[in-house]
């Protein structure tokens, strides 16, 4: 399989995220793709290349999943946040004031002048820093995305998205939980576009894709089938849960596989099982599996206890589908491990596809 992979990534390096109350360094650093990247070096699956696609073509599929006014505010917040304060140059932006939800009476139609306001309104948590070049990397990491559907719409079996910031967590209007630009999510629309008639997406990130999920929530073409550690303990705690099915045309087109923290590789698997037999009933005609790898046993914020060897067995699992299929790069904070695990994956796939 071909590997794009985003040679902006590491202008998107946040300093700090929020958590309990003080900053700390953020788990999601530029370190996690070099890592990959030089593993597919040792370990090659196939070319691997930067992703050339036309900028019309690229803000066009952005489009597809993403609403104007929020790629409008991403490409123009960091210009927007130094504008507040020149000092702001040397500080990642982070909100901290939200409008919640309609629930609390709160408008979310009304777009605040303010900067620091509108940071708010298009993020659901502290922890996602923005910062000088994030548009750049998250644009870089969506031509990924594009470019690797391409590339399965053209005939092949499977190809690698490699990107960073990571994409699952981003909703039409929203980023959060590291994630800007929901990469497996323009994937899956760019199949859709290309043919594809039913595209299932498969997450298997420790976290649930909500992004993913409420992007494709009422439609019936999409199939969004998420395995996960239980929202009742586990980011991102208010969206995840097995009683989300769809809604409207899209209802019975979600699943969410929920397992409690401390879950290890037999349940996992066997849960994996159940996904796979959702993806078939649904009859997709094409595969996205957002690829995280924070269900590594040694994950520093994930509570699964997969060992690498068990990512082999995952790759071979998700080949059996036998759907043209499209990987994502989303979590995995072990940061040493994270090129050995995602590898592992990719070679059992391709081993037995
Ligand atoms: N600062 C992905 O794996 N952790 N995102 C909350 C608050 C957020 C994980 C801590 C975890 C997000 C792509
Ligand atoms: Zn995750």
């Amino acid at each position: 399989m071909k590997t794009f992979h985003n040679p902006h990534h590491a202008a998107h390096a946040g300093q700090q995220e929020m958590f309990r109350g003080r900053m700390v360094p953020c788990h999601e650093v530029p370190a996690r793709l070099d890592f990959v990247l030089a593993e597919l070096q040792r370990r090659p699956l196939g070319a691997l290349q930067t992703p050339e696609v036309d900028d019309a073509a690229l803000d066009a599929a952005i489009g597809r999943v993403h609403s104007a006014r929020y790629v409008d505010f991403l490409r123009g917040a960091w210009a927007e946040w130094v504008a507040m304060d020149p000092a702001n140059a040397e500080r990642d932006a982070l909100p901290s004031v939200w409008p919640l939800s309609n629930r609390h009476g709160f408008r979310n139609d009304v777009l605040p002048a303010n900067f620091a306001a509108r940071l708010g309104l298009f993020s659901f948590d502290s922890g996602s820093p923005l910062t000088a070049g994030t548009w750049a990397a998250a644009r870089g990491g969506a031509a990924c995305a594009l470019a690797a559907a391409r590339d399965v719409s053209a005939g092949a079996r499977s190809a690698f998205a490699l990107s960073r910031p990571p994409g699952h967590h981003a909703g039409p209007d929203f980023l959060g939980g590291y994630c800007f630009l929901n990469n497996a999510a323009i994937a899956a629309q760019a199949l859709r576009d290309a043919g594809h008639a039913k595209v299932a997406v498969l997450d298997v990130d420790y976290h649930h894709g909500n992004g993913t999920q409420t992007i494709f929530y009422e439609r019936a073409d999409v199939l969004t089938v998420s395995i996960h550690g239980d929202p009742v303990t586990e980011y991102p705690f208010f969206l995840g849960h097995a009683d989300e099915r769809g809604a409207g045309a899209g209802e019975g087109f979600n699943v969410n596989l929920a397992l409690p923290r401390g879950t290890g590789f037999d349940t996992w698997r066997a849960t994996l099982t159940t996904a796979l037999q959702a993806v078939q009933r649904f009859g997709a005609t094409a595969l996205v599996v957002p690829m995280g790898l924070d269900t590594f046993e040694g994950d520093p914020i994930s509570g699964f206890t997969l060992k690498s060897a068990d990512y082999f067995a995952v790759g071979e699992a998700l080949a059996g589908a036998g759907l043209p299929t499209v990987f994502t790069f989303e979590g995995g904070y072990a940061v040493e491990a994270v090129g050995t695990n995602a590898v592992n994956l990719l070679e059992g796939f391709q081993r037995s596809a």
